[in-house]
């Protein structure tokens, strides 16, 4: 059953949203099981069982997703596009409410039912290189069957969502504008990060010879179906499907699965990076995207996990400074922790290039 803290964690007090989404979907039946799902940041997501039948439905942060229609649109596109390109491969589309329609709103808020693909699990941290392999896999897969495909023809659903010189700005700003008593208590911590600001001036200039194709922008591992034997089956969470870099998708999966430990870890003495899952992810993505990435993108490969745990320090110190107005706080001084553990990464990562 849903308990309270998951009630909260969406914004609501008690039940009755659950009761009136559900409610649009006539093949659900009645006394659903529902519990919380996965440990995403920005969206809620809950497993329903209903009968023999297994579903997860999604609310959509609107705050961050300022177009739920959007996100819709371009997930109808990439259906329409990989059913034609390759019926094989297996693609989650959000069921049809008995109106027809993929989006339900309540108040504020948009809802989307998704079928729970029975047989499939997905992980929260990478243990072994072969899962990174797998996942790389089908982040790298997803990309190539959808290479020729006008990127343009998608929808932003976040404008600017990994536009470092962007990000940085918004560091430069939360300086001026942010908390002053942060801003000092952060001194080291933004000190480092300028002296780093050479990534963003090196991002600058690769983008002139970077192509622009289609990324899945949110590469972490829990984005990835694995069926029994941990093969991978596909990926999932396709809001932030944009046009973009492949130093996005090949980035975030370096600073998801090198370290033995997350993002949330505050020892950061454990921070450290794993050759051999820096090999499993390689492999794994141009075991797809080989073919398909000019010299000049393989050649900076490392480059993109630099560009991704930069961008991620400067997110969530600028976020603290502001805060924590986007990601808000499990605990004060959350986003500083995990700016730090950034930070960390970024120059164990640094230091792995000089190996
Ligand atoms: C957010 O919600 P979640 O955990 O999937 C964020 C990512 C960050 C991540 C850091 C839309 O993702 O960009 O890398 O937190 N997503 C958005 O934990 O901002
Ligand atoms: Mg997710």
């Amino acid at each position: 059953m849903l308990n309270e803290p998951a009630c909260r964690q969406a914004g609501y007090t008690n039940l009755a949203f659950m009761r009136q989404v559900l409610q649009e979907y006539d093949f659900l039946e009645t006394g659903i099981g529902i519990r919380s799902l996965g440990s995403g940041l920005i969206n809620s997501t809950w497993l329903l069982e209903s009968g023999e039948k297994r579903y997860v439905l999604q609310k959509i942060n609107t705050k961050v997703f300022r177009s739920p229609e959007d996100i819709a649109a371009n997930i109808r596109l990439l259906a329409n596009y990989l059913r034609e390109k390759d019926p094989g491969y297996l693609f989650i589309a959000p069921l049809q409410t008995t109106g027809g329609a993929e989006l339900v709103r309540y108040g504020e808020d948009y809802f989307r039912l998704f079928p729970f693909v029975e047989g499939s699990h997905t992980i929260d941290v990478v243990e072994k290189p072969e899962q990174a392999f797998e996942a790389a896999k089908q982040f790298g897969r997803f990309s190539k069957l959808l290479a020729q495909l006008d990127p343009h023809r998608l929808k932003i659903t976040l404008p600017d969502f990994h536009n470092l010189g962007l990000r940085y700005r918004q560091f430069e700003d939360a300086l001026q504008n942010g908390d002053a008593g942060r801003i000092s208590q952060s001194r080291e911590l933004i000190a480092f990060l300028q002296e780093q600001k050479h990534i963003v001036d090196e991002f600058e200039s690769l983008k002139q010879t970077f192509r622009i194709r289609c990324f899945h922008h949110d590469t972490k591992i829990s984005n990835v179906l694995f069926d029994a034997q941990d093969k991978g089956l596909c990926v999932i969470d396709l809001d932030t499907v944009m046009p973009g870099y492949f130093i996005s998708d090949a980035g975030d999966m370096m600073r998801t699965y090198l370290s033995p430990v997350s993002e949330e870890e505050q020892d950061f003495s454990r921070i450290r990076i794993r050759p051999e899952y820096y090999k499993a992810i390689r492999e794994g993505y141009l075991s797809e995207m080989g073919d398909e990435l000019n010299a000049t993108e393989q050649s900076r490969f490392h480059f993109s996990g630099l560009f991704m745990i930069y961008m991620q320090a400067l997110r969530f110190l600028t976020d603290h400074l502001n805060n924590d107005v986007y990601y808000g706080a499990r605990y004060e001084g959350h986003n500083f922790v995990r700016a730090g553990n950034q930070a960390v990464l970024l120059q164990r990562l640094q230091e792995f290039n000089t190996i």
